[in-house]
């Protein structure tokens, strides 16, 4: 199905695949773009049936960040009065898992994206970067925290400082990146296939959970997965799931 030519909609399954589409911009975040994409995502992280999400651009190019030719007309007082922020706060809001499968250039808001995503797949040619120092900005949509949490401080700033981009490899060994694959697109959707087959109501609750690590300080954040583990051990799911290890055959959940 396509919502509309920017971002390109369709379900592989219990998968939903939300592809970029603005190849004369390299996919650059238009303010249109945005919108529809959080559309899309907000629509499937509404449907039950979907369970998973990849988020994908081209081969060449993920997205060259915000559009330049935008911002360079957006003026102070619109940028307050009018934040685009919220819109990057409603994806990031997103309980269904979300995975970036990118390849090319993921740069600055672009890289943010892929940041926003629980997990990213990128092609041998893919390339992450933070360059909005060349333009005179800093990230805005949260790279300067979320690539910090990923990579630690002293490459975040090294990145943030420079605009420097990196390698898939360079990426790999930094632990930005889950995985490089020559059949990126597929392998992307392959790992979110094996994420929609899980428990859906476990799947959402180890994505908040594992989110916490970031947000809370140690012994709050084991007393929160605490009180997500014992909402696991309520659901029909989870006695489903251990009776199928027992009965030595394939879990059927159900999402309850
Ligand atoms: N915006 C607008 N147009 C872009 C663009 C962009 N980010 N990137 C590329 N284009 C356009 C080019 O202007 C060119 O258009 P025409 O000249 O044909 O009209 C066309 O796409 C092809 O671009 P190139 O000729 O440059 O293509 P190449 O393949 O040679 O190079 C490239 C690809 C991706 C390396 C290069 O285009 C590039 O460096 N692009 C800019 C990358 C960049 O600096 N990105 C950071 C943008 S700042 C916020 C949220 C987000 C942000 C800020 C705040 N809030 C929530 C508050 C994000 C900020 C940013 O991302």
């Amino acid at each position: 199905m396509t919502v509309s030519e920017v971002v390109l909609a369709e379900r592989d399954g219990a998968v939903g695949i939300a592809r970029l589409n603005r190849p004369e911009a390299r996919n650059a975040l238009s303010a249109d773009l945005m919108e529809r994409l959080v559309e899309v995502i907000e629509d499937w992280d509404a449907d039950d049936d979907v369970r998973c999400i990849v988020i994908a651009g081209g081969d060449d190019y993920f997205a060259a960040g915000a559009d330049i030719k935008a911002m360079r007309e957006r003026s102070f007082q619109e940028t307050m009065a009018n934040p685009t922020s919220v819109l990057w706060s409603r994806l990031a809001a997103c309980r269904t898992p979300m995975i970036a499968a990118v390849s090319g250039f993921a740069l600055g808001g672009g890289c943010e994206l892929a940041l926003i995503c629980d997990m990213i797949v990128a092609s041998e040619k893919a390339e992450f970067g933070q360059p909005e120092i060349t333009l005179g900005i800093i990230p805005g949509a949260g790279g300067t925290q979320r690539l910090t949490r990923v990579i630690g401080k002293q490459r975040a700033m090294e990145l943030v400082l420079t605009g420097r981009r990196v390698s898939a490899q360079e990426a790999l060994a930094m632990g930005f990146v889950n995985r490089v694959e020559k059949q990126w697109f597929e392998a992307a959707v392959e790992l979110a296939q094996v994420v929609a087959r899980r428990a859906p109501i476990a799947v959402r609750l180890g994505k908040q959970a594992v989110q916490a690590a970031d947000e809370t300080a140690l012994a709050a954040g084991i007393a929160y997965e605490r009180r997500l583990y014992e909402l696991a051990m309520a659901t029909e799911d989870r006695l489903e799931g251990m009776a199928a290890f027992i009965e030595k055959r394939r879990p059927e959940f159900r999402g309850r």
